[in-house]
Formats: structure tokens, C-alpha cells, sequence
């Protein structure tokens, strides 16, 4: 049966009303919501509690409106920094070890970027994910607060990573990506910023909090793992992610050596090195000349404790307590590991 052309045309005009209607909204918003410096960006703006830039509140307002969750999809959470690239790689590489032999890996050939959808890049319109195979896996950086409630029913596994680590990853990569035409971003500055909790998606602690408490009511529903938990016990942790994502380890394939392929594959060193991930560009969106951005600016050194190498006695000491009085009736211990 086709569809009449005035009902299409009746559909299309709503489609472009509703997304005027959202621009309109976005407009507005960015006009009357406080702004501060950003790190790649003019500004980053206060969006219900957290520091966005404009268009990643378009597209979450895009995602709100358009992105139809199912009930059997699987995010990744993480805030910027804390080791998305590593988990993405471990997560697709489980729950898709049955489609690719490790001696022809999908990986060997795509950057870790490649295996599944960030969310926050969605534009209007939205791309059509109806396609993939039961479960999707997305990932995304919006604190929980921030995603659809559809979404937050959905299972997730979120990844924290030590404040300290995370600030000096994300000024190095922040530095490598802010136009020519700002000023250099001193670590001071990014210093201060970070502690105000103003940097992409920031506050850093109220965005970690959002998962943990969530996963303290519902951990059969969000799997929390630290980043150092992962660099100690990665055989540990991918197990727990197989189990999570409904694909336990067989007896014969733990006989196998499986979890340690997929470690191995997955490591810093094996990835950093591959062509794809030194010369390779990903592709972030639809708007790909804007979001270009190459691979091996998400490789970096891939270890714990960094921070003692930029950050001054006083800076860590501050850091550390910003931390302890954030996260003090959570029962969260961020840097137990080293
Ligand atoms: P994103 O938020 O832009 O996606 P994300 O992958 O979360 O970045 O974090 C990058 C950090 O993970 C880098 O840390 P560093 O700056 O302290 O070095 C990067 O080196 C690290 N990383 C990437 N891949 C791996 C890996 N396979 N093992 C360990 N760490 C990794």
C-alpha cells in the first residue's frame, strides 16, 4: 500500500515544525543560560547542572526527541577522558567474538571509534539505527540527568577514571583540538576551570555520581568500573562485561584463551600501534569535516598516576579534596587502585 502524497506531505510538515520548533528552543536556551570559558570552544553553557558546548545540547535536545531506544540496547557512560576508546574496544570485541577471528579482527583495520555510535554527535535527522542487531551498543558522554528516560532503563555500563588522571588527559587533548585562533589553554586555567567543574559535560564528580547512585539501586540495570580496576584486572573486568552484556564465557572458550585474546587485542600497545590508530581520522556525526579527528590523539601514554608528572603538591592536595567532600557520603572511593 503506498502511502497518499498529502498524508506524506501532512508528516514531513510536522517533522519540520517539531525541528524548528527545537531550534527555536535551542536558541533561546543558549541565549538565557550562563556561559563560561570553554576549553576548545568560545564558551561551554550551564545545561541543567552541567557545561556543554551549544551543539552538543542540540543534539541532546535532537537525541531527546528522535532517538528511539530499545529495551535490549547497551550503553557505554563515560565522562571525557576516562577511557571510552579502551572499554569500546573491549565491549564490541565480546559481545561480537563469535563475527571476527582475532587474526582478522575488525579492529585491526578500525579504529575504536568506528565500532559504535557516540549518541551526543546525533544531528537532525537522526540516523536510522533499526538496522542493527539486537543488542545495540552506544555510547555516550551526557551525564545520567541528561539522558531520555527510555534510556536510563536501559542496561549501562559506565566507566570512571581517577579526576586527576582525567584533568591532565583532557588538557592535552582539549590543547590538540582547540582552533589555532584561541589563545593556548594553560594548564593553570584548565586547572582552575576543571575545579569549578566547568569542562566538557563537568562537573566531573555530580557526573560521576549520577551512574554510581543510580547503579547502588540497580546494579543488575548499570555496571560501574574504574579505568584503574581495568588496567589491573583486565581479564576480570571482561569477563564481568561478557557476563553483563548477556554473553558469558563458555568453559571451553575461557580453555581457549578468549579473555586473553580479547585483553591482548585491546591493549594500549596493540592498538596505539596499529596503522589505522597512528595515521587513521575518525569520523564523529554526519558532519564529518567538522569532526574529524585523528585516531592517535585518543592514545596517548594509557596509564594511571600521570598527573604526578604536571601537577603541582598544592594542586593535586586541592583536587583531592574537592573529591573527598563530593564524594563523601557516596560510599565512592575513586583511587584505591595504585
Ligand atoms: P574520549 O573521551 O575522547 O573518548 P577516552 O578514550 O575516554 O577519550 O580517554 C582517552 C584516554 O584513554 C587516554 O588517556 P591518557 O591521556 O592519560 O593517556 C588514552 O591514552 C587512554 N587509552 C586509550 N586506549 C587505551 C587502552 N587500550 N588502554 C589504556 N588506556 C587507553
Amino acid at each position: 500500500m503506498s502511502t497518499s502524497p498529502s498524508l506524506t506531505t501532512t508528516q514531513e510538515s510536522k517533522e519540520d515544525a517539531d525541528y524548528n520548533k527545537l531550534c527555536e528552543d535551542h536558541n533561546h536556551l543558549i541565549e538565557t543560560i550562563p556561559k563560561r570559558n570553554g576549553w576548545k570552544e568560545q564558551h561551554l553553557y550551564n545545561y541543567n547542572g552541567f557545561w556543554l558546548n551549544p551543539h552538543i545540547i542540540k543534539n541532546n535536545l535532537v537525541v531527546h526527541t528522535y532517538f528511539k531506544s530499545q529495551s535490549t540496547d547497551i550503553f557505554l557512560a563515560s565522562f571525557m577522558k576516562s577511557g571510552t576508546t579502551w572499554l569500546k574496544a573491549l565491549m564490541f570485541s565480546t559481545l561480537n567474538r563469535h563475527l571476527y577471528s582475532f587474526s582478522d579482527h575488525f579492529l585491526l583495520h578500525h579504529g575504536p571509534h568506528s565500532t559504535f555510535p557516540l549518541l551526543d554527535f546525533e544531528t537532525h535527522p537522526i540516523t536510522d539505527f533499526t538496522q542493527l542487531p539486537a543488542p545495540r551498543l552506544f555510547a555516550t558522554h551526557f551525564p545520567r540527568t541528561l539522558l531520555p528516560p527510555l534510556i536510563t532503563s536501559c542496561k549501562i555500563v559506565y566507566l570512571c577514571r581517577e579526576p586527576k588522571d582525567v584533568l591532565i588527559s583532557k588538557w592535552h587533548f582539549m590543547c590538540k583540538l582547540r582552533p589555532k585562533d584561541m589563545p593556548p589553554l594553560s594548564l593553570e586555567e584548565a586547572f582552575e576551570l576543571f575545579c569549578a567543574g566547568i569542562s566538557d559535560y563537568g562537573p566531573f564528580w555530580e557526573h560521576v555520581l549520577s551512574y554510581w547512585r543510580a547503579s547502588l539501586e540497580n546494579p543488575e540495570k548499570i555496571l560501574f568500573l574504574k579505568y584503574e580496576e581495568v588496567k589491573k584486572q583486565p581479564e576480570v573486568v571482561v569477563r564481568k562485561l561478557a557476563a553483563f552484556m548477556g554473553k558469558p564465557f563458555t568453559a571451553e572458550e575461557v580453555e581457549k584463551g578468549v579473555v586473553e585474546k580479547i585483553v591482548e587485542l585491546c591493549s594500549f600497545g596493540n592498538l596505539s600501534n596499529l596503522e589505522v590508530n597512528k595515521n587513521g581520522v575518525e569520523k564523529f556525526g554526519k558532519v564529518a569535516a567538522e569532526l574529524g579527528v585523528d585516531n592517535r590523539q585518543f592514545f596517548r601514554k594509557g596509564e594511571t598516576g600521570d598527573w604526578k608528572i604536571y601537577l603541582s603538591e598544592e594542586m593535586s592536595q586541592r583536587i583531592d579534596g574537592i573529591t573527598h567532600d563530593k564524594l563523601k557520603d557516596s560510599g565512592l572511593i575513586i583511587d584505591p587502585w595504585y
